[in-house]
C-alpha cells in the first residue's frame, strides 16, 4: 500500500454500496455504514496504524455515552487527575474529544499515515470503528480497549438530537423522528448496524476480558463509583481512597463539563462541531419522550432477538 495520499481509499470507496441517510451519504465497508467524510480515515488507520502495548482505546457505536469516558479515562490515567487541586485539570481548557483524540476522525482523517511519534505514552485514542475493522495491531498487541454501549432506544434519541443540533446550525429543518427510527431499526446509520457493532466487541470481551472492558451507560448512571473503580483497575490505575473516585467523577460530571467555558463556546478543530452539542440531558429513559408504545415494542423485540443467546441485555 502506497501511503501519503488518500487516492487508493477514494478508489475503493467508489466501489462500495451507498445509501442516503438523512441528507448524508453512507458507504458500507466491511459490513458497517460510514459517513463519506469518515471512511477514508478509517481505511487509512486500518492500513497504517501501529498500536503500542500501552495504548488505550475507547471504542463505541455513536451516542452511547462515549464523551463521559473521554473525560474519565484521561483523568484516571493522569497522575494529577485525582488530586484535590483542580487548577491544572486539563478538562478546564480542553473538550474531552481533545484528551482522547479520534484515530480515524482526527489523525487519519487529515493524513493517511501521520507521524504519531510526538505523542507521549500511554497514548489514548477513541474510535467508532467496529471490532472487525480495527487495525490488526490493535487486536494483536497488548493495548487495552474499553467499549461503552447504551440502551438502543436512548442511543437513537441521542443520535437524533445530535443530528438536529448539527443541521440546525446550518439552518436545515429537523430530521423527522420516525425516519431516524426506521433507519436505526434497519441498521442504516453511522457506525451501524448498532447490534452488530455491540456484539462484535461483546463477544471479544468475553473471550479476552483482560483485553476488552465492556461497559453500559446505564450501569454507569446507576453505580458510577463502582463502575469507575472497576474501570480504573482494568486500566492498571486502581484508586487508593474513596475521595479519589469522587474527585474523578466530579471532574467528569455532565453538570460540570456542560458549564465549562471551553465546552459552551469552543469548536472541535477536527470535526468542526460545536463542543456544546456533546452534552445534553444524559439521562436513562429519554426515549419515553419520543417513542410511541408501538415503536418501543418493536425495538425491544428487535433488541431481544439480536442479543438472544449472547448473555447481553439492557434490562428492557
Ligand atoms: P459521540 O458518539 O459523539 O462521542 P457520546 O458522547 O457517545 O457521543 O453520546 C452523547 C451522550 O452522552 C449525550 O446523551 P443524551 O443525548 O442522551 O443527553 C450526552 O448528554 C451524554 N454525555 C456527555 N457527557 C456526559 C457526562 N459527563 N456524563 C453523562 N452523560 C454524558
Amino acid at each position: 500500500m502506497e501511503c501519503g495520499d488518500f487516492s487508493t481509499f477514494y478508489t475503493s470507496m467508489g466501489q462500495l454500496p451507498k445509501v442516503t441517510w438523512f441528507r448524508s451519504d453512507l458507504y458500507n465497508w466491511e459490513e458497517f455504514w460510514y459517513l463519506a467524510g469518515h471512511l477514508p480515515g478509517a481505511m487509512a488507520a486500518k492500513s497504517n496504524f501501529q498500536a503500542k502495548d500501552d495504548d488505550v482505546f475507547l471504542t463505541s457505536s455513536i451516542k452511547t455515552g462515549t464523551t463521559w469516558l473521554k473525560a474519565i479515562i484521561p483523568t484516571i490515567m493522569n497522575p494529577d487527575g485525582r488530586k484535590d487541586d483542580d487548577s491544572d485539570d486539563p478538562l478546564l481548557k480542553h473538550h474531552p474529544n481533545e484528551l482522547m483524540p479520534s484515530l480515524d476522525l482526527g489523525f487519519y482523517k487529515v493524513n493517511p499515515n501521520p507521524d504519531l511519534s510526538h505523542m507521549p505514552s500511554p497514548r489514548l485514542f477513541r474510535t467508532h470503528i467496529p471490532y472487525t475493522s480495527l487495525p490488526e495491531s490493535v487486536k494483536t498487541s497488548a493495548c487495552k480497549i474499553v467499549y461503552i454501549t447504551r440502551d438502543p432506544k436512548d442511543t437513537l434519541v441521542s443520535t437524533w438530537h445530535f443530528h438536529n443540533a448539527l443541521i440546525g446550525d446550518r439552518g436545515i429543518d429537523p430530521w423527522p423522528f420516525k425516519d431516524a427510527y426506521e433507519s436505526f431499526c434497519n441498521g442504516v446509520h453511522a457506525a451501524g448496524p448498532f447490534y452488530d457493532h455491540v456484539l462484535g466487541y461483546w463477544r471479544e470481551s468475553i473471550k479476552r476480558p483482560e483485553k476488552i472492558y465492556f461497559m453500559r451507560y446505564e450501569d454507569m448512571k446507576k453505580d458510577p463509583k463502582g463502575e469507575v473503580k472497576k474501570l480504573a483497575c482494568f486500566l492498571g490505575k486502581p484508586f487508593e481512597k474513596e475521595q479519589e473516585v469522587e474527585k474523578v467523577l466530579w471532574r467528569c460530571s455532565l453538570d460540570r463539563l456542560k458549564n465549562l467555558e471551553v465546552n459552551q463556546h469552543g469548536i472541535d478543530p477536527w470535526l468542526g462541531i460545536a463542543n456544546e452539542h456533546y452534552f445534553r440531558r444524559g439521562i436513562v429513559g429519554d426515549w419515553k419522550n419520543h417513542f410511541t408504545d408501538e415503536m418501543k415494542e418493536k425495538l425491544d423485540q428487535l433488541t431481544a432477538m439480536k442479543f438472544e443467546g449472547s448473555g447481553l441485555d439492557f434490562g428492557c
